[in-house]
């Protein structure tokens, strides 16, 4: 049987090569505790009778699970572990979350989704977490919440943690993605996907095709010519999938390539799209692009998007690098 490299194995052997900061180290240690502890929530919600709706709403005017609302208490605490953490931003919370009254340039910043498609929970589908990190790029004399709107092109880490028949936990710091699955019984994170990438060409997209009267021109003629199949222009034929989590989503593409769209239309224009660009989109978007993908709003790449509210939201198009080339360049045709 293969020898699968611990995460604590690999995280102080990138710290080595000097790829990462001891401090780095410790956080990624600490989101992977709070994953596990969410991980194992979840396992046991039906019991402890906390996989309805709380009573509550979150910023986006969404109702909050009491999963969410538990999962980011779970985020909070272990996150203020690392001394060098100077602010959170929850998509469960409406303010950032300083953690200094006095934050020094490289401090990190530390944007989470702490249950992602938890719409999904009390039907036992798979849900997950979304994290990403930046550092601060100067100190600040006074807390200010605009100090956090960094561009998704300065993270230095992101990743996701899967809650589905396993819980995998994935991670890139900037020297390519690998993948980690909780063994059950010793608790720990073990490598089982190393140096992730996701193939240039697919046959496989997902979108929430109920969406469709209200997509634009391009997205409906791509979908269209995806649907043509071998008789069509791209003469090939096309699966679609929509498990209604991005996590979900975007582990499948990189295990075996595809499109994730979830792009801005006429019902969700007002907002600039559905998911949020700090902690959905450049998190999934520096995953994909460090795995040979692409990500892109239609009218340029997620990660140059320079953002201008926490809680921003965005156009999203992630996945094989063909198949959001193609749309970006029908975007271009229809300018
Ligand atoms: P959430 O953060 O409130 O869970 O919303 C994000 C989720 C994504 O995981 C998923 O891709 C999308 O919302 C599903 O949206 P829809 O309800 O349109 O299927
Ligand atoms: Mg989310």
């Amino acid at each position: 049987m293969t020898a699968h490299h611990t995460l604590r194995q690999f995280l102080l052997s990138e710290e080595k090569q000097g790829k990462m900061s001891s401090d780095m180290v410790l956080l990624i240690e600490d989101i992977a505790t709070s994953c596990r502890i969410i991980a194992h929530k979840i396992r046991n919600g039906a019991f402890m009778d906390i996989l309805g709706t709380a009573d509550t709403s979150n910023v986006q005017g969404e109702t909050q699970k009491q999963l969410d609302v538990i999962a980011d208490e779970v985020f909070q605490e272990h996150c203020a572990n690392c001394s060098r953490v100077a602010a959170l931003v929850s998509e469960e919370i409406d303010e950032v979350i300083w953690l200094k009254d006095k934050p020094k340039a490289g401090d990190y910043l530390v944007y989470y989704d702490p249950l992602d498609g938890s719409s999904n929970l009390n039907v036992n589908i798979s849900v997950g977490s979304i994290f990403s990190v930046v550092e601060l790029e100067e100190d600040l004399v006074d807390v200010a919440d605009a100090a956090v709107l960094i561009k998704g092109a300065k993270q230095i880490c992101a990743g996701y943690a899967l809650y589905g028949p396993s819980t995998s936990l994935i991670l890139t710091t900037g020297h390519g993605v690998n993948g980690f699955t909780h063994k059950i019984g010793n608790g720990e994170f073990l490598m089982t996907f190393p140096d992730m990438k996701v193939g240039p060409a697919t046959q496989e997209f997902a979108i929430n095709a109920s969406r469709a009267r209200k997509w634009d021109p391009v997205i409906k003629r791509y979908v269209e010519e995806c649907l043509d199949g071998t008789d069509g222009p791209r003469g090939k034929s096309f699966n679609m999938r929509w498990v209604a989590s991005m996590v979900a989503e975007i582990h499948r593409i990189l295990i075996r390539g595809g499109l994730f769209m979830y792009p801005m239309d006429s019902g969700n224009a007002k907002t600039g799209g559905k998911l949020r660009l700090l902690y959905e989109a450049n998190p999934m978007g520096f995953i994909i692009e460090q795995a040979g993908g692409k990500a892109s709003t239609g009218q340029g790449r997620i990660l140059d998007v320079q953002p201008t509210g926490h809680h921003q939201r965005v156009s999203v198009l992630i996945g094989s690098a063909e198949e959001v080339d193609l749309i970006d360049s029908y975007y271009r045709d229809a300018q």
